[in-house]
């Protein structure tokens, strides 16, 4: 059985970083789900998983650049395998501004019954707002272009671009979507510092996006996580040296739907499937 996990995320939220970890978490035997033959083309993610095994942090993708990798993984009796897209997060930025999928799009749209949506909370942009900004009285005055560009909040965005991927499933609007799975995933856990449930976390941070996921899905397809792909910050020296001396493949976690931590990241599939 053949089956496409969509992950879908802007740039810098943490895409290539998870499927090279959950690659090598895969490749070690150590976890929840298992690969029931070795993977035949590494080539997309090899960067990624030297960088890591030195303890650096994955590059960005480019824009242009679509890939991704097929994992032969055992599901309880089944066999399936799970191919993962990765490409620049850029995309999904033009998605939303020319309001429009390509063909490739498309074609991913179609076949994944799974979607996961990556949103880092630490990285949003709030876009303009009238309430928190004090405007100077002869700014007023001046000519409008003077006045900040109008970009949309990332909460609008993320909301743009579910509303077009449901359009090119085609979902007929006047039904909560039952067939499509939609996981959240908040990347990055560990930059959150407080105990909160992921979708506590959610309803925080971007309120209008959770009432929107909960008015267009059924609550059996909607599930909200948090993931910490990395386990920690790879910025810091001694993180690095933790790398070097236990392997990537140790680090990493899921906060499930109850805000309990489990130290297997391979997990996160087995709940988007
Ligand atoms: N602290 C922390 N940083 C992370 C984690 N996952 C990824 N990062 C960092 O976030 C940055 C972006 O990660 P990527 O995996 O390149 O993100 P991406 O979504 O593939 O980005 P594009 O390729 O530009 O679309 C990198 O600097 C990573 O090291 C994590 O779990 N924790
Ligand atoms: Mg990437």
């Amino acid at each position: 059985m053949t089956k496409s996990v969509l992950i879908i995320g802007k740039p810098h939220s943490g895409k290539t970083t998870f499927i090279a970890q959950l690659y090598a978490r895969l490749d070690v035997n150590n976890a929840a789900l298992k690969l029931y033959k070795s993977v035949e083309n590494l080539s997309p993610i090899i960067e990624a998983l030297s960088s890591l095994s030195k303890g650096e942090e994955v590059k960005p993708t480019p824009t242009d650049k679509t890939t991704g990798i097929t994992l032969p993984i055992q599901f309880g009796e089944d066999m399936v395998d799970l191919f993962c897209p990765d490409y620049g997060g850029e995309q999904i930025n033009n998605i939303i501004e020319n309001r429009e999928v390509d063909e490739k799009w498309k074609e991913s749209i179609a076949q994944s019954e799974n979607w996961m949506l990556f949103i880092r909370l630490t990285n949003l942009s709030t876009g303009f707002d009238l309430s928190n900004k004090t405007i100077k009285p002869d700014l007023v005055k001046s000519e409008p272009s003077t006045l900040d560009e109008y970009v949309i909040s990332d909460q609008s965005a993320f909301i743009e671009l579910l509303q077009i991927m449901l359009y090119a499933k085609g979902q007929d609007a006047h039904y909560k979507n039952s067939k499509t799975k939609l996981t959240i995933v908040l990347t990055c856990w560990d930059e959150e510092k407080n105990g909160k449930t992921p979708r506590a976390k959610l309803e925080e941070n971007l309120p209008l996006l959770l009432s929107f996921i909960e008015s267009n899905w059924t609550n059996d397809k909607i599930n909200i996580v948090g993931l910490s792909a990395l386990g920690l910050d790879l910025k810091q020296p001694e993180n690095k040296d933790l790398y070097l001396a236990q392997g990537s493949e140790s680090f990493g976690f899921i906060i499930n739907s109850r805000g309990e931590e489990i130290p297997d990241i391979t997990q996160l599939i087995s709940e988007a499937l």
